[in-house]
């Protein structure tokens, strides 16, 4: 349905925080925005990376009054459990970024490949740091056995193995604090645009220098969603990205004898065969039981959050019915 709003000129949200926003317009041009009234009413506030159609108010204020519909968007449950934070909209690519010091840790990368799975977004895991360790062949060998979606690279010295993936595409770099990501961003778009600290000797841990998420345009075509690290990533998936992630137990757990195993003793479960065998890990196994459950959860929160959603929906329908009983609706 055409609205007034698609007259407006169209730009994307380069940046976003609470309810300020600054947009990069089709013609190159950008502006400060903040949101009209009524899409302010229409409580889904738009976030980096989504397409909107703002008015100018004057020389450095826009005003956004509509969002386009996402194609997808990469999201989390916002820290503290106040629902859905959109990281990012309309998403390509995820570059999964991870130091090969002791940032390296491949419970925290199935846990970001979920989050990808659950956004229908391609994920890239990017092994950085290569010059800091040794035994990079054995590590990225580990990541293979996770995800075939990986390369192993030294920021400083190279990022090409990036850069198909890249091209003419939405990515955006999540990971921790210290990971690289902003190191990828410069080396990616050929210039120092992002600042970037050393990280702690003890503990490979960053400060935040990136403070906020901030789309960047890559020359020749595409786009860059830098972030800061974070220090929460509580999953805003449902159990079958889960099981995406983790296709072969998933299968695996398929096969028990009882349809309903719980894998705990019972007899004919493929899941303990296999755990004695040493065909499957421990640690992989917890963290798939770990991810499921969480994901479980969040199914049942997100069905009473539409139910509730719904009901609130109905009353303020009846309420106006009461007041314009002629109206029709
Ligand atoms: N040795 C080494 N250090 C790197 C590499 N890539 C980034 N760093 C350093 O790691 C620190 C954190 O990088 P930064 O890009 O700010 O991380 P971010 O927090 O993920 O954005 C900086 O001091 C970088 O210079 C690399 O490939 N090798
Ligand atoms: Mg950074
Ligand atoms: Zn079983």
């Amino acid at each position: 349905m055409k609205s007034s709003s698609d007259l407006l000129p169209r730009a994307r949200v380069c940046e976003a925080a609470h309810e300020q926003y600054i947009l990069r317009f089709d013609d190159g041009s950008e502006s400060s925005a903040v949101p009209s009234g009524v899409l302010r009413w229409d409580a889904e506030l738009p976030a980096v990376g989504d397409w909107v159609r703002a008015r100018r108010a004057d020389a450095d204020l826009a005003l956004i009054e509509s969002v386009e519909a996402r194609r997808n968007s990469i999201s989390r449950q916002r820290p503290g459990g106040g629902g859905e934070q959109v990281l990012a909209a309309n998403v390509d690519l995820i570059l999964i970024v991870m130091g090969l010091d002791g940032d390296y840790n491949l419970r925290r990368l199935e846990r970001y490949l979920v989050l990808a799975a659950s956004s229908n977004a391609e994920a890239l895991a990017v092994l950085n740091k290569q010059d800091l360790c040794v035994d990079w062949p054995t590590r990225l060998g580990e990541v293979q056995g996770l995800t075939e979606n990986v390369v192993a690279l030294s920021a400083q010295e190279s990022v090409e193995a990036i850069r198909p993936h890249a091209a003419g595409r939405t990515v955006v770099l999540l990971g921790s604090s210290g990971a690289g990501k902003s190191t990828i961003t410069n080396a990616l778009l050929g210039e120092r645009r992002q600042a970037t600290l050393p990280v702690r000797e003890h503990d490979s841990r960053g400060r935040h220098t990136t403070t906020k998420r901030m789309l960047i345009e890559l020359p020749g075509g595409g786009a860059l969603i830098d972030t800061p690290g974070l220090r929460e990533l509580a999953l805003w998936a449902g159990q079958d990205s889960v099981d995406e992630v983790f296709a072969g137990i998933a299968e695996l757990a398929r096969q028990c004898r009882f349809r309903d195993c719980s894998h705990s003793g019972e007899p004919g479960c493929a899941v303990v065969e296999a755990l004695e065998a040493g065909g499957l890990d421990e640690a992989r196994w917890a963290s798939y039981q770990k991810l499921r459950a969480e994901a479980k959860y969040h199914e049942r929160e997100a069905d009473q959050r539409a139910a509730a959603e719904e009901k609130r929906k109905w009353k303020v329908i009846h309420k106006a019915m009461r007041h314009h009983p002629k109206q029709r609706f």
